[in-house]
């Protein structure tokens, strides 16, 4: 089966819809013939597979908008990411060039296919879009995993076509919508729902930059409908009252990639009259379990599954968990929005599924009567999300371990209220070495992204361990 993913996008009628990334504030038209351009070097190059230095920016939306419409599977690099990050990215991907401009540091081995940085007026003579093999990989999406190197995950068309239809329906999302927001561009929320969402519906798109409560606030006066905000989002716009209240005037405030506080929901509900809607989700699945629009929003509360999605809660025994809204369980999911494997790594694709089909999503739930989920945590220590970016405990070990001031580490996260989780690093310094805290928080930053950066390092004599030799990561923090 063929289809066209940006079929709002193509809509001849919507070609004067908002678009606005940053500063860039334009039309459909003017994507979609600067998309056209991009399809068409594309397919003069002859890559399969590309990467995008995913900044905040037109050349990284053109880029992988033109690369969709030509079936080019993108591969997003996060714009923050350090060299050690980068380089497993590009190798594990084997990706064919970079699309729009390389970052600074890029060692030049990789050709560069051009985006123009700028909107254009016509697409190039005679092009038309084509339909792509719906079962096609669109992107190669990198996360972390509890142990090892980010893996990457390969997302379908299908896949995405089925979630974002999911959650057109579940929010009533329009093409006279106007969907604002301030995520970066490499994951599922900002991208794939972010910016692909807008151009699958034909409404309109408003990449703030920065998700500052002012920005937001400038959005809603703007005219923009929809929100979509990580809880840290929410609640540094929730402490700003006299910006949350132009929120006041949207059609839905959407929460997601952490637990949302109920502290912040109730505050934002008191200075905006807004229930938050929050959803669940994941690369791996992509969303799976959304608030309606028009259903109940209560805090806590991440609504129901989206059609065709099913979900099921497992007990430690490997029984079913009774949907009681009170027992929990692991829960695992299975639908048209899953992902067709981590690249190159069939065991571990293999383990993240049951026997019978199931995706284990490493998350503990309650289900109510009425399909209402709760997510109440992770099941493993070792993944955390700050900041609503999902990081392995592991992958910062490994980096602080390069280090030649540190014998032995253990990352945790600590809870905070502006990014849900802190990263604390706990360092037994080697003998006779003086190492800093800013050395290391540093070294880790110029290894892995900015963001997996720890918050703070404590220095201890040895970490607590267990009979078997296993550090107990409880009796941290
Ligand atoms: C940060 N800073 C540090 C350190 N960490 N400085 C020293 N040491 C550190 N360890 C600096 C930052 O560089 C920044 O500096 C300043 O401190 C503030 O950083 P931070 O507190 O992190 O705030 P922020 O930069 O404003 O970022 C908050 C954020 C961001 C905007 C909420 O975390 C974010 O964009 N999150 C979105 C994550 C996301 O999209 N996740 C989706 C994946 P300076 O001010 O100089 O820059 S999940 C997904 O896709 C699924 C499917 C789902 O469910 O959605
Ligand atoms: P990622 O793959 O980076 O998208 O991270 C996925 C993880 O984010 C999930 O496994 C959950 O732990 C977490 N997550 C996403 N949305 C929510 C939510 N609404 N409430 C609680 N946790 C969430």
């Amino acid at each position: 089966m063929s289809d066209h993913l940006f079929a709002g996008l193509l809509r001849p009628e919507r070609s004067a819809t908002t678009v606005r990334i940053g500063e860039v504030d334009t039309r459909y038209a003017a994507l979609l013939a600067s998309a056209a351009h991009v399809a068409a070097g594309l397919g003069q190059a002859g890559a399969a597979r590309v990467a995008v230095h995913a900044t905040p920016t037109w050349t990284t939306v053109a880029g992988v908008v033109g690369a969709v419409l030509a079936g080019v599977a993108v591969v997003p690099v996060p714009a923050d990411a350090g060299a050690g990050e980068r380089d497993h990215i590009l190798r594990d991907s084997r990706v064919q060039a970079w699309l729009g401009p390389a970052p600074e540091q890029d060692d030049g081995r990789l050709p560069r296919l051009p985006v123009s940085g700028h909107p254009l007026d016509t697409p190039p003579d005679s092009w038309e879009p084509m339909g792509i093999d719906s079962a096609a990989t669109a992107f190669v999406l990198y996360t972390s995993g509890t142990t090892g190197t980010p893996k990457g995950v390969l997302l379908s068309r299908r896949a995405i076509a089925a979630g974002l239809d999911g959650l057109a329906e579940a929010w009533e999302w329009r093409p006279e919508d106007l969907l604002a927001h301030g995520l970066p561009l490499f994951h599922v929320h900002g991208l794939i729902l972010g910016v692909l969402g807008p151009l699958r519906i034909g409404g309109g798109l408003w990449q703030v930059g920065r998700p500052t409560p002012q920005a937001y606030a400038a959005a809603a006066r703007g005219g923009a409908t929809m929100f979509f905000g990580v809880p840290t989002i929410w609640s540094r716009i929730a402490a700003e009252p006299d910006h949350a209240a132009y929120l006041g005037s949207a059609r839905l405030l959407v929460s997601g990639s952490a637990a949302l506080p109920s502290p912040v929901f109730e505050r934002l509900h008191a200075l905006t009259g807004q229930r938050v809607c929050e959803r669940y989700g994941m690369t791996e699945t992509l969303i799976t379990v959304a608030t309606r629009a028009d259903g109940l929003r209560r805090a806590g509360r991440v609504g129901v599954p989206l059609p065709g999605v099913h979900t099921r809660l497992v007990g430690e025994d490997g029984r079913p968990v009774p949907h009681d809204g009170e027992s929990i369980g692991d829960l695992q999911v299975r639908g048209p929005t899953l992902f067709d494997g981590y690249l190159g790594r069939p065991e571990e694709t293999a383990s993240a599924f049951t026997a019978d089909g199931w995706f284990r999503t490493g998350d503990v739930a309650a289900i109510e009567p009425d399909g209402t989920h709760r997510i109440v945590g992770r099941a493993s220590v070792d993944l955390l999300k700050s900041g609503g970016y999902r990081i392995g405990a592991g992958e910062i070990e490994s980096a602080l371990l390069e280090h030649p001031g540190v014998a032995e580490c253990a990352v945790i996260g600590v809870p905070d209220d502006d990014l849900g989780q802190r990263i604390v690093a706990y360092v037994v310094p080697a003998a006779g070495q003086a190492v800093a805290e800013d050395e290391l928080v540093a070294h880790v930053g110029a290894r892995l992204s900015a963001h997996k950066r720890p918050r703070r390092v404590v220095f201890v004599e040895s970490l607590p361990r267990n009979e078997m030799g296993k550090v107990v990561k409880a009796r941290l923090g």
